[in-house]
This record gives structure tokens, C-alpha cells and sequence, in this order.
């Protein structure tokens, strides 16, 4: 039997990882675009323990020749948008940037199906930073969408082209509108990672302090593995929808950051916690908490990490200095 064959857009990311692992265990054929970038070495780190089963090419979602390219050589059956800009707080500093990959990505690759691969069915990574300050607490599909950042508009205009090509041109359009999630190869420039790795920097000795932003605002975090297994059931399904991804569950980045220092036996967090506006958005999402019923009840699907899961994985993670490898520091993020 043929081998059912997959692209994924964004597959050097911490999502496209786990989703390209899945998929080759699943049985897929996986191909992942990579854009040119000028450290290569670092570029495809998440990666390297399965690159030899990957089809990996260089391919932009800014460059409408080589998605059509792909498309047509390899007539996937299930292609993953995955790639963006997708750092809340630098859309705030690269607003056009962000705008363009999101929005002008999500339309050539939509595009780019249509006329190259009409069949395949397709995955949009939306994003619950859509909803931002929205009023209705949990959110659901059906909630108000108030975006605060750049990258939370650009999201949701991606979000609707995606709905307009799945009505106007009959194509499979999946919208996954995904909360917070980790691992230990998320980027150290997310405010989970950067709390673990510095406590664990703290806990050996080798930092001081860990300077942080608003410790007051809330996010519903899961584990990116549970993540990507709900982008696959959503392709699975038997019409393309749109479908949001939670844990339902909110903390706090204080309950967070107090977490972790109390699983790595740091007595006082506070002692080596400073607060800088550097990292204060100027337009923040102050809660998110989603309500996963709907993917429960059509598809199934459930989160099998709990927080404290995904610490102790994290930690673990981090601690073997997997994210260390990284191409950002600490000082960037
Ligand atoms: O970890 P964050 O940067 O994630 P954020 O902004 O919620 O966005 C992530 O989740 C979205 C889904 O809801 C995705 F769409 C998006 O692509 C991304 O994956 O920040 C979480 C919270 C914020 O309230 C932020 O203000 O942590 C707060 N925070 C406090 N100190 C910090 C820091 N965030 C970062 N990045 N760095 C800090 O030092």
C-alpha cells in the first residue's frame, strides 16, 4: 500500500517536531520546508534525531514558487501550516514582518493547495491569542475574538481566510485554534522555558538572577505532544472544522514560576526574580483559559499531561541541556 504522505510548513519548530515524530510514526511519508536562514547549523536542532527520515527541503511560505513546487512533486494528502512568526511580544517590534508571514503565508500556502494538490486536506495552526481580552472566560469556538498584538490579528485574519477557502472553494480546511504549549523544545524566549531553564541555571550555580516580566496575567498550558495528536485527529475527521485545543485549566506565570522553584527544592523564588518593563507588553492578554468540549466530544481527543506533567518533563528536558543547543539565549529572549 501507498504511504500516505504529509507536508509540514514550520517543521524546524518545537510543534512541527513533535507533529514530523508523529507522522513518521503513524507511517507517513514526511516533508518539511525549511527557509533559508543564516545559521543553518542551528536551524534544524529539534530535528536531528530524525533527519534521516525526513524528506527536508528549502521552501518559504513567502515564496509562492516553491510551495507550488512541493505540492505538485509530492500531492500530499494532509499538508500542516505550521510556520510563522510566533513571538507575541517581537510582533510588537516586527509588526510587518509578523503580518506578512502570517497573513500573506497562510493565503500563498491556501492558494498554492488549490491549484497545486485541490485534495489535501489542510491544517491551519490558529491560535487562542485570537481571542486575547475576550469577556467570555472559558473561551470556546463560539467566543469573542478581541486580539491584542499584531500577531493575534494577523492569526485571526488567517483564521478567516482559511474558513473562506474551506467554504468558497470546497477545499479541507482545518482551523486548530491552539492555547499555550510546551516542552522542553520550546524556545527559551517562551516564559515556561525561560522560568525552567533559569531555576535550573539558579539551582546549579551557574545564575543569579532570573529577570522577568508581568507575573500577574494567566495562561491554560498543555503539553505539545497532546497538541500535535490533536492536529492529526482534526485532519482525520470526516469534514474539516474548526476546533479549539485546552487543557482548561488556568495558572497563573506566578503559580507557574512558584511551581517549579518548589520542585527544584529553590527555597525563596523571589530572592532571584526581578522584574523588568522590558519584558511588559505594551498590550497584554491578561487570561486565557479554553474550553475543550467540543474536540472532546467530535474527536475524542483529551490531554494526558497535566502541569505538573509537563514540569517534570520540562525540567528533565532541560536539565539533559537539550535546549541549551538553541539558537536563542537567555539575554534575547
Ligand atoms: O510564553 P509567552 O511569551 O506566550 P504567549 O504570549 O501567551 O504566546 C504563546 O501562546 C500563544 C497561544 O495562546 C501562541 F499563539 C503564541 O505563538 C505563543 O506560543 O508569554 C506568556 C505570558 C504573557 O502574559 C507574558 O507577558 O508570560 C508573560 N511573561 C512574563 N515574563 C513573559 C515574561 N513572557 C515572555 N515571553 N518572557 C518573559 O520574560
Amino acid at each position: 500500500m501507498n504511504k500516505r504522505k504529509a507536508v509540514i510548513t514550520g517543521v524546524a519548530g518545537q510543534d512541527g517536531s513533535y507533529l514530523a515524530e508523529l507522522l513518521l510514526e503513524k507511517g507517513y511519508e514526511v516533508y518539511g520546508m525549511i527557509p533559508r536562514r543564516s545559521s543553518p547549523e542551528t536551524q534544524t536542532l529539534r530535528l536531528d534525531h530524525i533527519t534521516s527520515r525526513l524528506h527536508l527541503e528549502y521552501g518559504d511560505v513567502l515564496d509562492m514558487g516553491s510551495l507550488l513546487r512541493t505540492l505538485k512533486e509530492v500531492q500530499p494528502d494532509e499538508v500542516y501550516h505550521l510556520a510563522a512568526q510566533s513571538h507575541v511580544q517581537v510582533s510588537f517590534m516586527e509588526p510587518v514582518h509578523t503580518t506578512s508571514v502570517i497573513v500573506l503565508g497562510t493565503v500563498n500556502r491556501l492558494e498554492a493547495v488549490a491549484h497545486a494538490a485541490p485534495r489535501a486536506r489542510v491544517y491551519n495552526a490558529a491560535s487562542s491569542e485570537m481571542f486575547g481580552n475576550t469577556p467570555d472566560l472559558p473561551s470556546d469556538e463560539e467566543s469573542r475574538m478581541v486580539p491584542c498584538s499584531p500577531y493575534a490579528t494577523a492569526k485571526l485574519n488567517a483564521y478567516h481566510l482559511s474558513r473562506v477557502y474551506r467554504v468558497s472553494r470546497r477545499m479541507f480546511v482545518s482551523n486548530g485554534i491552539l492555547f499555550n504549549h510546551e516542552s522542553p523544545r520550546r524556545g527559551l524566549n517562551f516564559v515556561t522555558a525561560k522560568i525552567v531553564k533559569g531555576a535550573l541555571d539558579i539551582k546549579a550555580g551557574r545564575k543569579e538572577e532570573l529577570v522577568l516580566g508581568n507575573l500577574k496575567s494567566s495562561r491554560d498550558w498543555g503539553h505539545a505532544r497532546d497538541y500535535v495528536r490533536a492536529m492529526w485527529m482534526m485532519l482525520q475527521h470526516e469534514a474539516p472544522d474548526d476546533f479549539l485545543v485546552a487543557t482548561g485549566v488556568e495558572t497563573t506565570v506566578q503559580e507557574f514560576l512558584e511551581r517549579v522553584f518548589r520542585r527544584l527544592g529553590i527555597p525563596d523564588p523571589y530572592r532571584y526574580v526581578k522584574i523588568s518593563p522590558r519584558y511588559i507588553r505594551p498590550y497584554e492578554v491578561n487570561r486565557l483559559r479554553g474550553n475543550p468540549a467540543k474536540i472532546q466530544r467530535i474527536l475524542g481527543w483529551k490531554p494526558t499531561f497535566t502541569l505538573d506533567d509537563l514540569i517534570n518533563d520540562m525540567i528533565e528536558g532541560l536539565s539533559r541541556g537539550t535546549l541549551a543547543e538553541q539558537a536563542y539565549s537567555l539575554e534575547k529572549a
